[in-house]
């Protein structure tokens, strides 16, 4: 587009020279020839800063096949299977209000969610993190212990956080952050809050990169009364899944050039995951989700 304007500049330049007396000629071509010389330089500085982001975003590649290892050159442990029973929710209704305790653990690991291998940040090891379930009237305490190199929060997503407002989980906002090696523990209740939500770290783009689970607060009051009635109640996460670890994709969409050459278009996920299971290239595990009337259909089975 600009190059194009560019040259019908020029294009005009040089009607408009033809048109004029001859004794302006001389310095009219010799702007022409000016501007010229300026157009080619541009070009060639475009050419040289393509080539350069060509190469860089090629070296870029390179440097994004999954570290094996931590900022100490310490091997990653492996990401672990997810129970079953995360997905399944128990049923509390009923139940006196009452305090629910939960340890969150959150460090690095080596994961596929999709079979493609890539460092991921968790709860507990695994992806998507324990599911937290709880009556509308509870009160929710987790102790949440940072394992990771960078300082890290997690936030109670949609929750009132009526007087409790430091316990909302949201660095640089309500709290600095955990540091490495330290705990915080988050002790709030839900207020009027009834519903389906989640959890995630809320510090930089580390919750792309795993630290996710479900929240799930059942309703104080019975379903109105022609509600159909439900056999059981499964948790599902959709998720997108960036095989590039984020810092790494984070540093390149706030590049002036962007992550694909535009500045300001952001990563496109690689894969989708539910519950944390892809399939790429061939790769990946899933569940086998059969819904049927009898109890016990749920199973969880490898690629054949
Ligand atoms: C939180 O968990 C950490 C790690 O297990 C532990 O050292 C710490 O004592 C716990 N804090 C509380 C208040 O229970
Ligand atoms: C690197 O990994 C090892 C083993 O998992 C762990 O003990 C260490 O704290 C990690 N270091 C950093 C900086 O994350
Ligand atoms: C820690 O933060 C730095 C700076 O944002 C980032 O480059 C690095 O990848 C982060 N490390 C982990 C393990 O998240
Ligand atoms: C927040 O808590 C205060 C004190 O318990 C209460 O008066 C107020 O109504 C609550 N606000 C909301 C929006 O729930
Ligand atoms: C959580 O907060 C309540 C109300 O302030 C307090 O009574 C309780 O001891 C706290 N629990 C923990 C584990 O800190
Ligand atoms: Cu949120």
């Amino acid at each position: 587009m600009s190059r194009d304007s560019h040259g019908e500049l020029v294009v005009l330049n040089e009607k408009a020279a033809a048109a004029k007396a001859h004794a302006t000629g001389g310095r009219r071509r010799a702007l022409l020839y000016g501007a010229i010389a300026a157009l080619l330089l541009i070009v060639a500085l475009a050419l040289g800063l393509g080539l350069g982001l060509g190469l860089g975003l090629k070296h870029h590649h390179d440097s994004t096949a999954p570290a094996s290892t931590n900022s100490s050159g310490q091997s990653l442990p492996s990401l672990q299977p997810t129970p079953q029973n995360n997905f399944v929710l128990d049923g509390l209704a009923g139940q006196p209000p009452q305090t629910r305790s939960y340890d969150f653990v959150i460090s690095q690991v080596l994961g596929a969610p999709d079979g493609v291998s890539k460092p991921m940040l968790v709860v507990n090891g695994m992806y998507p993190g324990p599911t937290i379930e709880v009556n509308q009237g509870d009160r929710i305490v987790v102790n949440v212990t940072n394992l990771l190199e960078n300082r890290t929060t997690i936030h109670w997503h949609g929750l009132f956080q009526n007087q409790t407002n430091y316990y909302d989980g949201t660095a640089g906002i309500t709290e600095c952050g955990i540091p490495p090696g330290q705990s915080l523990v988050y002790n709030f209740t839900l207020g009027d809050f009834s519903g389906t939500t989640w959890w995630h770290a809320h510090y930089s783009t580390q919750y792309t990169d795993g630290i996710t689970g479900a929240l799930i607060v059942h309703p104080a009051s019975p379903p109105p009364v022609k509600f159909p009635s439900w056999d059981h109640e499964l948790v599902v996460q959709v998720a997108d899944l960036y095989h590039t670890f984020s810092s790494i994709l984070l540093a390149s969409y706030l590049s002036p050039w962007g992550i694909d050459g535009t500045a300001g278009d952001e990563p496109v996920p690689d894969a989708g995951v539910l519950n944390g299971l892809g399939q790429w290239g061939g790769g990946g595990d899933y569940f086998n989700v059969r819904c049927l009337s009898i109890w016990g259909s749920l199973s969880r089975s490898k690629p054949l």
